[in-house]
This record gives structure tokens, sequence and C-alpha cells, in this order.
């Protein structure tokens, strides 16, 4: 398992943290995703096997959100 903290860019609410929780769980390979609305990002364990950083960037910036930074 590996983990990665994204910088997310563009969330206005508690709603938008729980948009891209469900929407990061939902790829294969993810085991959990922790969202903060406050704090502007969301911190995501998954499986380096079965998906890229690159792809969970790219779900969550699918919505309109921005990732403005990786944190490993
Ligand atoms: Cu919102």
């Amino acid at each position: 398992m590996k983990s990665v903290t994204l910088k997310v860019q563009g969330m206005h609410c508690d709603g938008c943290a729980n948009t891209i929780k469900a929407l990061v769980e939902r790829e294969p390979g993810v085991k959990s995703a922790a969202v903060s609305f406050e704090n502007g990002e969301a911190r995501v364990l998954y499986d380096p096997a079965s998906t890229t950083e690159d792809k969970l960037v790219a779900v969550v910036e699918r919505p309109g959100y921005r990732v403005t930074s990786r944190v490993p």
C-alpha cells in the first residue's frame, strides 16, 4: 500500500469533501480516502499495483476540482 496527500483547490463545503471521498473510494485499488474540506486535502491509501497517482488526480479533477500538489 502507498499513500499520497493531494492538495485540492475548489472545495467549498463538506459536501464537496464527501463527493471526492466517494469518487476516489470507488476507484479500483483504493483502500480508503480521507478528505478534509477545512484543510483542502485528500489523503488516499491505495495499491500501486492497481492504480496510479495520476489516475487518482484525474478522478478528483473530473468534477472540476484542481489538484495543486501531491505530498507523498
Ligand atoms: Cu461543496
